[in-house]
């Protein structure tokens, strides 16, 4: 029933995820940066020459639950992934936000994917 399927989406999504171990450095990642509030690491199976992931350090399991005070923490994902797509994708990239099943998040830990250092196509399947 729905009551029971919703509890558990609930807690699905307050798992621990992969990249809970990544950010206190309890599994391997490829990081390419970090500062006090974010860090970036090489996506395990790129989609492109460049494909990494920005991720908060405090955690958010997916956009949709963001509140109105998480707005400077995404203002700096985008810088960040900004800053970073510029200098290792010059000629462009793509930003993506997978969110909930629709969405094929399959990671309940926000992250911002930056893919480029190809010509990319639009719209995505
Ligand atoms: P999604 O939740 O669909 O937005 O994508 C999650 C991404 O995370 C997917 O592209 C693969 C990547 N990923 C999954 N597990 C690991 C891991 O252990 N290490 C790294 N670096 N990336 C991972």
């Amino acid at each position: 029933n729905f009551e029971l399927k919703n509890a558990q989406k609930i807690r699905s999504q307050n798992k621990s995820t992969i990249f809970d171990k990544i950010l206190v450095k309890q599994a391997p990642a490829d990081i390419i940066y970090e500062d006090e509030l974010c860090m970036a690491f090489n996506d395990i199976h790129p989609q492109a020459p460049v494909h990494f992931l920005v991720i908060p350090k405090t955690k958010i399991p997916m956009l949709e639950k963001v509140s109105k005070s998480d707005g400077q923490i995404l203002g700096k994902l985008l810088m960040v992934a900004k800053e970073l797509g510029r200098s290792r994708a010059p000629d462009g990239f793509r930003l993506v936000i997978n969110n909930g099943r629709h969405g094929c998040q399959s990671v309940y830990y926000l992250h911002i994917h930056v893919i480029g250092g190809r010509q990319l196509k639009w719209p995505p399947t």
